[in-house]
């Protein structure tokens, strides 16, 4: 991609109203535009990161056995009326009336859109156990919608629902989701640590919120030092039996304000291990049982012939809220830095003398080399001073930057930096390549 045709609109100062670090770093490094309170436009930099992350989450479910569809971000009332949330749900629900006088909301979750699309065509336990997810836009009319897209009104959130006969497969379904949150933010190079939560108002009586720890975090938590450190599952575990992994977490005090118990802190907790932060909520799981599937009458034929009411869970990922979390846990003065799983390029390629032959045939062939191999190129071809595009590049966090110029071109050299650590390299191009390869 050319810089010179590409759309990237960075500010020099973030707006003030922006608090936190990553609000800002999505502002300035034109990631996003607010458009009315807490809700943003999605510009192609912030696009690529959400297409990235989203991507990770999606295979994740997928590995731990989701399959997925796409539900419509408008929902009829009735649907809602027959769980009883329509009237419970209160003044966070965005409520429309079509030119038919038909009352519709726009979807803050999808329990019962879910439910319906279960009992319409799951007659049998044979389907079980069944988990459907989908990435889809969600509008909540918070209160405060602030810190960007970390609280905003409308966001994207990935949602899956489990269906089981009893509940003893449904836990294995909530296992199942925990283990596949591990792997999912540790991918994103994000510590997120479960803790148990409150579940209101998606209900039931189990649920765990993953927490990222981050001075800025909305969410005051208390937990078990060592959970922090605690290596990740990974893919190739046992996905029929998780109940040890899930056990090793769960048995380590790890709990959010509303569910905080100040004495068992204590007393099951050594002084040196307890550790009192603020974190942002990256997922949130819940096992409710029949709450739904009772109301709505989500029925299947048991193996007995006997009609049963499904168990279900629901699990959520703040998909958008994930870019500001992973900017609040990797970035520095300078700008973002972007783990290289979610990075919207792989190298910025800097063209030093844009109106110089001999160094734009090189950025153009190392352009190519490296899209020859695979790699997604941003290709600074701007008249911008060297300084700017600098900055720019240290700003948008790509992790390899490429500067090639008259002065080093002379000597064969071109400069490798890679974004994290700062380091640079003066190497010829053969040898920056083949470092940028890996
Ligand atoms: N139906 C359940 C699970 S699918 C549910 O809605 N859970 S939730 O309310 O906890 O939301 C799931 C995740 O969405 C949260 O963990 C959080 O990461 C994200 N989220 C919730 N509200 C917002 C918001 N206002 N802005 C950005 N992300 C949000």
């Amino acid at each position: 991609m050319r810089l010179s045709r590409y759309f990237l609109p960075t500010l020099k100062e973030a707006p003030s109203d922006a608090q936190i670090v990553s609000h800002q770093l999505m502002l300035r490094a034109g990631l996003i535009k607010q458009e009315a309170a807490g809700i943003y436009a999605w510009l192609p930099l912030g696009l690529r990161v959400l297409n990235r992350v989203e991507q990770i989450v999606r295979e994740e479910q997928e590995r731990a056995g989701a399959v997925e569809l796409l539900m419509p971000t408008l929902q009829l009332a009735d649907l809602w009326r027959e769980s009883g949330r329509y009237d419970a749900y209160g003044p966070e629900m965005l409520r429309i009336t079509d030119r038919h006088e038909r009352e519709l909301l726009y979807g803050p979750t999808n329990e019962e859109m879910i439910t319906d699309i279960f009992r319409s065509f799951v007659k049998s336990y044979k389907a079980l156990p069944l988990n459907l997810f989908h990435i889809q836009w969600k509008f909540r009319d918070e209160r405060r919608p602030r810190f960007g897209v970390m609280r905003g009104r409308e966001f994207l959130m990935k949602d899956a629902y489990s269906f089981d006969l009893d509940e003893a497969s449904a836990r294995k379904a909530y296992n199942r989701m925990f283990v596949a949150y591990l792997n999912t933010f540790a991918r994103m190079g994000l510590k997120a640590v479960p803790m148990r939560a409150d579940t209101r108002p998606i209900g039931g009586d189990l649920s765990h919120e993953f927490i990222v720890l981050a001075e800025t975090g909305e969410s005051q938590v208390f937990c078990d030092r060592k959970l922090v450190e605690m290596p990740v599952p990974g893919a190739d575990v046992d996905w029929n039996d998780l109940q040890s992994i899930v056990d090793q977490r769960t048995a380590l005090y790890a709990a959010t304000e509303e569910m905080h118990d100040a004495a068992r802190f204590e007393s099951e907790t050594a002084e040196a291990d307890r550790l009192t932060a603020r974190g942002i909520e990256v997922g949130h799981i819940f096992y409710f049982g029949t709450k739904y599937s009772a109301p709505m009458k989500a029925r299947v034929a048991g193996p007995d012939g006997k009609e049963t009411e499904v168990h279900m869970g629901s699990y959520g990922v703040g998909v958008s809220r994930l870019l500001g979390a992973i900017i609040e846990a990797s970035h520095d003065d300078s700008g973002i830095i972007w783990p290289d799983s979610v990075a919207p390029f792989d190298v910025v390629v800097i063209n030093l003398r844009s109106n110089d032959e001999a160094v734009c045939v090189a950025c153009e062939e190392a352009v190519a080399r490296l899209q020859a191999f695979g790699k997604d190129v941003l290709y600074d071809d701007t008249d911008e001073r060297p300084g700017g595009k600098f900055a720019t590049a240290d700003l948008i966090g790509i992790p390899g930057q490429l500067t090639i110029g008259p002065k080093g071109l002379a000597e064969g050299l071109v400069e490798l930096k890679r974004r994290a650590t700062g380091e640079k390299v003066s190497v010829p191009l053969d040898e920056a390549l083949a470092r940028v390869r890996g």
